[in-house]
């Protein structure tokens, strides 16, 4: 069985996250994600999530392509992760290209960049969400 495993927040779940962990489990049979929590989020990409973690693995869970959710706590924890997961894969999206080869000398796994899906993210949702708001409302204003 070939196993792959991607680390990320996944938070306002969209089609660029679905995009990419379809590629990732293209590309071996079981698919592990590794879910940033709320605290690691916060302490150590100062990202405040809209969804909670319990939210955020729901989520994952329910993604046909996902076949099991663990907790992302720390940025140290990818090698024993591949090691005790016996990952052949490891997969992120190409935002983080060459952050993490070193698993490849560290570990047996291959280390795989995809391409992100370059005009959606969580942030841009945000923002177009609240400049939406500030025309509804100043809209309703002078109606
Ligand atoms: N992604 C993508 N296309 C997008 C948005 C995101 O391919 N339009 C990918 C990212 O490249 C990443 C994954 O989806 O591989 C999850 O994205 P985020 O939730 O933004 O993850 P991030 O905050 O980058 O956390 O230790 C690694 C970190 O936990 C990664």
């Amino acid at each position: 069985m070939k196993r792959v495993i991607t680390y990320g927040t996944f938070d306002m779940l969209h089609y660029g996250h679905i995009n990419l962990l379809k590629r990732a489990k293209e590309m071996g049979d079981y698919l592990i994600v590794a879910l940033s929590t709320d605290e690691f989020n916060w302490e150590s990409k100062q990202k405040k999530t809209y969804f909670s973690y319990e939210k955020r693995k729901q989520l994952l869970e329910a993604i046909r392509y996902v076949d099991l959710v663990i907790p992302e706590k720390s940025w140290e924890q990818k090698v024993p992760d591949v090691k005790l997961y016996q990952v052949d894969t490891f997969v992120m999206g190409d935002d983080w290209a060459g952050q993490f080869d070193f698993i490849q000398e560290e570990t047996d796994a291959k280390v795989v960049y995809l391409a992100r899906t370059p005009e959606i993210s969580t942030t841009q949702i945000k923002k177009d969400l609240n400049e939406t708001s500030l025309v509804t409302n100043h809209k309703s204003e002078i109606d």
